[in-house]
């Protein structure tokens, strides 16, 4: 509890809402009672600028060791050789990387962003934009999803970006990382796979593994399907070396450069409440049932799908092969993906709108709605409750004119939601 009391209605409203609602977005979750209070702890006092061992200020006898911990933790649940768990979030992660491998104007092959590609791959609008040179790659055929590797290879070969990015935050299909490898491998590229979507999915070894076929380097948030405190993480291979001396820029050293672009190269001091809440969510993750969480993310994603085409919903690749789903809503009802992330708002079903490849629609009203199962499956739903979900997808989409209607499928929601209590409940 809160003393102020403004702030405190505000928190319980939210609490409120998260118990009596469904999460759809993809990319949320709930975190444990655990990692709550690690993030609520007093290490948010504390300043550690440097590592383990290396710091700048005194008293870190415990900061190093619940730092060491993630590390170590991380490093085990991804097989990595190197791990750095201080950075803030996804974004700050792979500007990080790009920093300690790139100079300005070098270029960096992605995916489209309008075919599921994220915004710190290279939209134009953001900083990375402005200081390196994207290109792209994109999906061959927008009914499968399916990537156009031989287009990837062309452009590679003739613009040998010097990263060659393997990730996405909107596209609801595998990535052939083989292939990835090969394109990679040809042109000299660095390979690096942002996971931050599928991190929880590779952690509980239900997807497969970038490193498994060479990369060098994979980013993450930490609070997605890997369900741990917001934050990002930057795992690589190589040798670790010391960050406070400035190494070779060679492949071997980019633990060590990784290191020392997230600090002092780019961030201050780390948020070590946050350093330990994703030691907590990393130890989580290495628990057998894990595994069970996140092969059952997979079912629940697979059925939702079916589901959804059942009662008339025309999804995007027609399926999925991750814990995502990406609707067409245009081609499905009468109303665009931002009418409807607004409508499900209304009676408690939470996802978000969203770009599909070729989109004839603008950004901030796009054709897709994006949702995903990551976070209902922690409350504990399984493959029979996505009938209901979907049921009520279509029911809300179907009575959008009527009130009366709208509020007693909001209601018929709580009922059903709050047979599943949020982790921080139980
Ligand atoms: N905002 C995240 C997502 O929802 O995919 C990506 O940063």
């Amino acid at each position: 509890m809160i003393h102020d009391k403004k702030l405190n209605s505000i928190l319980e409203a939210e609490t409120k809402r998260q118990r009596e609602g469904l999460e759809l977005i993809p990319s949320e979750n709930y975190v444990s009672k655990d990692v709550l209070e690690a993030l609520g702890s007093i290490f948010t006092n504390k300043y550690s600028e440097g590592y383990p061992g290396r710091r700048y200020y005194g008293g870190q006898e415990n900061t190093d060791q619940i730092e060491t911990i993630a590390i170590d933790r991380a490093k085990q649940l991804f097989g990595s050789d190197h791990a750095n768990v201080q950075s803030h979030s996804g974004a700050p992660a792979n500007i990080a990387v790009y920093q300690a491998w790139l100079n300005p104007g070098d270029t960096i092959m992605a995916m489209r962003l309008d075919h599921g590609g994220h915004l710190t791959h290279g939209a134009p609008v953001t900083s990375s934009a402005k200081l390196y040179n994207f290109v792209r790659y994109g999906v061959k055929d927008v009914e499968t999803g399916e990537i156009d590797y031989d287009e990837m290879r062309e452009v590679a070969l003739k613009e040998k970006p010097k990263i060659l990015l393997a990730g996405f935050s909107g596209y609801p299909r595998s990535l052939d990382y083989a292939k990835f490898a090969a394109i990679g491998n040809e042109v000299g590229a660095v390979l690096m796979a942002d996971m931050a979507h599928i991190a929880g999915l590779i952690a509980g070894k239900v997807l497969p593994n970038p490193f498994d076929f060479g990369f060098q380097i994979i980013t993450s948030t930490t609070h997605k399907t890997l369900r741990g405190p917001r934050g990002g993480l930057i795992l690589s291979n190589g040798t670790v070396g010391n960050p406070l001396k400035a190494p070779e820029k060679t492949v071997e050293n980019l633990p060590t450069l990784i290191d020392r672009e997230v600090f002092p190269g780019f961030q201050g001091g780390p948020h070590m409440n946050n350093v330990l809440a994703k030691a907590v969510a990393f130890g989580e993750a290495l628990e057998p049932s894990f595994h069970d969480y996140a092969l059952q993310i997979l079912k629940n994603s697979k059925q939702l799908a079916d589901e959804l085409m059942k009662v008339g919903f025309k999804l995007v690749t027609n399926g999925t092969d991750n814990h995502m789903i990406m609707i067409d809503m245009p081609k499905s009802f009468d109303i665009n993906g931002r009418e409807t992330q607004d409508l499900l708002d209304r009676v408690g079903l939470t996802g978000n709108c969203n770009a599909i490849p070729d989109d004839p629609l603008p950004p901030f009203r796009p054709s897709g709605f994006r949702l995903g199962t990551p976070a209902m499956t922690t409350r504990g739903l399984k493959e029979k409750d996505m009938v209901f979900v979907a049921e009520q997808m279509v029911k809300t989409i179907k009575s959008r004119q009527d009130e009366s209607v709208l509020d007693k499928i909001k209601s018929e929601i709580a009922v059903f939601a709050s047979q599943f209590p949020l982790p921080s409940d139980i």
